[in-house]
Parts: structure tokens; C-alpha cells; sequence
């Protein structure tokens, strides 16, 4: 999969992107990220992209023409099929269903907005789907792209090394994580539950289901379909 992502900081997407896993999977090609930038598409004599609001009010918004010719230059240049996406607190709530979606497409470009917003006339050109990572504001849409592309790479085949890795974790299944110990077997008198030293791997996976449940009641029962502990 490729993930193009237009930006106004091109850098900070990619310092991110290339530390650790997704940074590894880049280097072995299972992961190709770009990040192109939104400036070197102006045209303006000054290479501004943002101007003041029709209407009135508070800070600027950035102009149709950086981010729409910056899109076209993107797409002249993919060979099979793509999908547009704008990181706003408009869209709908990222989670993992999502990003098991979105794993399955050839390319997806990412618009990251700046300011008090983008042009809705180029949005309405160009964005197939609008998605938030959650009921905040932050400073840009550079951090969201960041959390979706993070979260899509971990699926794509070759990323995890241990390919049990992405089957048997939070979520997949729509509960929470069993609890993980390692070494010592006891660390500040605390030890480890006995069942997970018994060699016995069926009690094991039981004993660990038993416990996601318990823990997704505990602590996130909307995910139960429950909005109290009952
Ligand atoms: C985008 C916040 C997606 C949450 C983009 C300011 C954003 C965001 N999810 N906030 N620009």
C-alpha cells in the first residue's frame, strides 16, 4: 500500500513515520509513504497558501488552489485506484473497523488541513471520506495522519514480523488485551498468575479470554454494548 500525505510539514510526518516498525517496513518496501507538500504547490509570488476568511472572523483559511493542484500532481501518478481522505474533527470516529477498511486499498492520500481550515470547494472536489481520531482539536491534521497510517501499516502483510501479532490482540475480536507478565516470576512480592507457568496452553488461552472480558466490562463496557458497569 501507498500512502501519500499532503502537508504543510512534510518533515515532521515522516521523522514520525520513519522511527521503528513503520520506519523498518518503509526501509523493506512492505510500506511506501510520501509526504508531499502543500507550499510547493502555490503559486503565489510569496508561496503563501492561507488567506483570510469570506465573511469575517478569527485566523485563515488555506486556499483551494495549493492543496487542489498539489492532489492532481498526486494522482497523475498513480497507476491503480485511490482514496482521498481529510483528517477533521468532522468525520467519522477512527477504530480499528476502520482501519481494516482502509488496509485494503491500493493508495490512499491524506490531506492534512492548517488553520481555522480548508476551502470547502476543494473538499468537495477531491475528498471521498472525512475522519477523526476523536472529539479534540489539535493544531493540524499531521498527528491524525500520523495515528491512521501507523495504524493501517500494522495490518498490511510483511509490517509485524509475528503474524500472530495483529490476530490476537485489543480489538480484533472487540475486547481489551489480557494482561502480559515477564520475568521475574515474583517482583515486589507480586507474582505472576500460576495458570500462565503451568505449560498447560489451553487453560492458558481460556484463563486469557476469561480475563479480556473482565477487563472490557471493567473498563470500557461501552464496548460490551453496555454503558455501566452492570
Ligand atoms: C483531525 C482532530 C482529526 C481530530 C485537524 C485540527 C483533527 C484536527 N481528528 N484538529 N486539525
Amino acid at each position: 500500500m501507498k500512502f501519500f500525505i499532503m502537508t504543510l510539514f512534510p518533515e515532521m510526518v515522516m521523522d514520525t513515520l520513519s522511527t521503528s516498525i513503520t520506519g523498518r517496513a518503509m526501509d523493506r518496501g512492505d510500506l511506501i509513504v510520501e509526504a508531499v507538500n502543500i507550499r510547493d504547490y502555490s503559486t503565489d509570488k510569496h508561496k503563501s497558501v492561507d488567506d483570510y476568511p469570506y465573511g469575517g472572523g478569527a485566523g485563515m483559511v488555506m486556499q483551494a488552489q495549493p492543496v487542489y493542484d498539489c492532489y492532481e500532481s498526486i494522482v497523475k501518478r498513480i497507476e491503480g485506484s485511490h482514496k482521498c481522505i481529510y483528517l477533521t474533527p468532522q468525520g467519522r470516529v477512527f477504530k480499528q473497523s476502520i482501519a481494516s477498511e482502509l488496509s485494503t486499498e491500493e493508495n490512499l492520500i491524506l490531506l492534512c488541513g492548517h488553520y481555522e481550515g480548508i476551502d470547502e470547494r476543494v473538499l468537495e472536489e477531491i475528498v471521498d471520506d472525512y475522519i477523526s481520531i476523536g472529539d479534540y482539536v489539535l493544531t493540524g491534521g499531521e498527528l491524525p495522519a500520523i495515528v491512521l497510517v501507523d495504524a493501517v501499516a500494522r495490518l498490511l502483510p510483511g509490517v509485524l514480523h509475528n503474524e500472530e501479532s495483529a490476530v490476537g490482540e485489543s480489538f480484533s475480536d472487540g475486547l481489551l488485551e489480557y494482561p502480559q507478565y515477564s520475568r521475574p516470576e515474583i517482583w515486589r512480592d507480586k507474582t505472576v498468575p500460576p495458570i500462565l507457568l503451568s505449560g498447560d496452553h489451553a487453560k492458558v488461552d481460556a484463563w486469557r479470554h476469561e480475563q479480556s472480558v473482565i477487563r472490557t466490562r471493567e473498563r470500557r463496557p461501552d464496548l460490551l454494548g453496555n454503558d455501566d458497569l452492570g
